[in-house]
């Protein structure tokens, strides 16, 4: 594949071709743990599954193609990439975060991390005016989700990374809300793109794993280091089965954003919601940023309902389509409950600080029909209050 093609194209071929000894026209699970030396150390670029695989090799190819970057390094889960990520980092270094991440982010740097030496500053950084003086002089990452999980607000790409880059701080943003389909952090001065696979990189929530993006060769080198080190390593069917989901990246990601935007619309028009969060509206206090930064604001939304937990526990309890469990991206339509479940493990003052209240709901749009997803969404509401 040339790097010029469109992504459409590279989602179905980057890093692939039939295989040359038998013609297979789909990459093989190569499920080998070790693989034979005609003498020590003479072998044909794979010794041992942990440090390389064919499969995975090709799986990491498609992805660093997708995100514009040279290198694609995977790993067993998003928080396997993240926590492999982070030990990049040496005792006394320091990150500043987004306020706003995965539940899972904010307990690895905070539970892992943090007693390791290596502390974080939580920053909203949908301001970045005063981004700089947070900065210390061991301060070596800037780690940033945009749209951000669970309130869906966006950062700057651009700007955050121009900043950082002035103090020679990397930038990391986690683009597993957006995809390389809704945007590239790469092409907008961002180091480094790490994703939870488990969502819409694989699409249909059959797969854990997790992948990091970059085209910085001295990263990369680390991070292919602690792969093979730490050797938190997706198994070869599972990348199979990324690879295999990665060709309907485009259209799904097309198709979650117009139910999304649709649905986002209709809920703001609803008597039992108080507030939608949707990039996509205008009332979203960063819409410009989304039009400017993002192909499609994409297929989350979150909301709030009026009535609190008890509202939000029956609403739970009414949905027919959605079904209410953590997670998102899939082909199918998903609903949670973010202080109880996804960000349970963020502390009470934080989750309010930040919006995530007791009526808040987080939906997936996933592909059914859009109908049914109203008429589905529309009976939960009357039901939960
Ligand atoms: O679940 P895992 O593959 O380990 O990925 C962690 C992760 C990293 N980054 C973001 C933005 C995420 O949303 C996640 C996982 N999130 C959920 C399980 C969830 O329901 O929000």
């Amino acid at each position: 594949m040339a790097a010029s093609d469109r992504i459409e194209t590279l989602a179905i071929h980057a890093g692939q071709r039939p295989d040359p000894e038998t013609g297979a026209v789909m990459t093989p699970i190569h499920l080998s743990s070790t693989y034979a030396q005609a003498g020590p150390g003479e072998h044909k670029g794979f010794e041992y599954s942990r440090t390389d695989n064919p499969t995975r090799r090709t799986m990491e190819a498609c992805l660093a193609a997708l995100e514009a970057a040279t290198h694609g390094i995977a790993f067993s889960s998003g928080c396997a990439a993240t926590t492999t990520l982070f030990h990049t980092l040496s005792p006394g270094d320091h990150i500043v975060a987004c306020d706003d991440v995965y539940g899972g982010t904010f307990r690895i740097l905070d539970k892992v991390m943090k007693p390791l030496g290596i502390e974080t500053s939580w920053v909203d950084l949908t301001d970045l005016e005063g981004l700089a003086d947070v900065f210390r002089p061991e301060t070596k990452m800037l780690f940033a989700e945009t749209p951000t999980n669970p309130m869906l607000k966006l950062i700057d790409i651009r700007k955050a990374a121009a900043i950082a880059k002035e103090h020679g701080i990397t930038t990391v943003v986690d683009n597993t809300f957006a995809t390389p389909i809704n945007q590239r952090p790469l092409e907008l001065g961002a180091d480094v793109v790490v994703h939870s696979m488990t969502k819409y990189l694989n699409g249909h929530s059959d797969v854990v794993g997790g992948v990091i993006c970059t085209s910085d060769d001295a990263i990369a080198e680390r991070l292919r280091f602690l792969q093979n080190a730490i050797g938190a390593i997706p198994a070869p069917f599972d990348c199979f089965m990324v690879l295999r989901g990665l060709k309907t990246l485009p259209v799904r990601m097309e198709r979650h954003a117009q139910s999304a935007a649709d649905l986002a619309a209709w809920l703001e028009a609803r008597p039992e919601v108080e507030k939608v969060y949707y990039p996509g509206l205008p009332s979203h206090p960063q819409h410009a940023l989304a039009q400017e930064q993002m192909k499609t604001p994409g297929g989350m939304i979150s909301f709030v309902i009026a009535g609190g937990l008890p509202a939000a526990r029956k609403l739970l309890g009414a949905v027919r389509i959605f079904v209410c469990a953590e997670s998102l991206g899939g082909v199918e339509s998903l609903i949670e409950h973010p202080a109880i479940m996804t960000h349970g493990s963020v502390p009470v003052e934080s989750r309010e600080k930040l919006g995530i209240v007791d009526g808040l709901i987080r939906i997936s749009v996933g592909l059914e029909a859009l109908e049914d997803l109203r008429e589905d969404l529309a009976g939960a509401l009357e039901a939960s209050q």
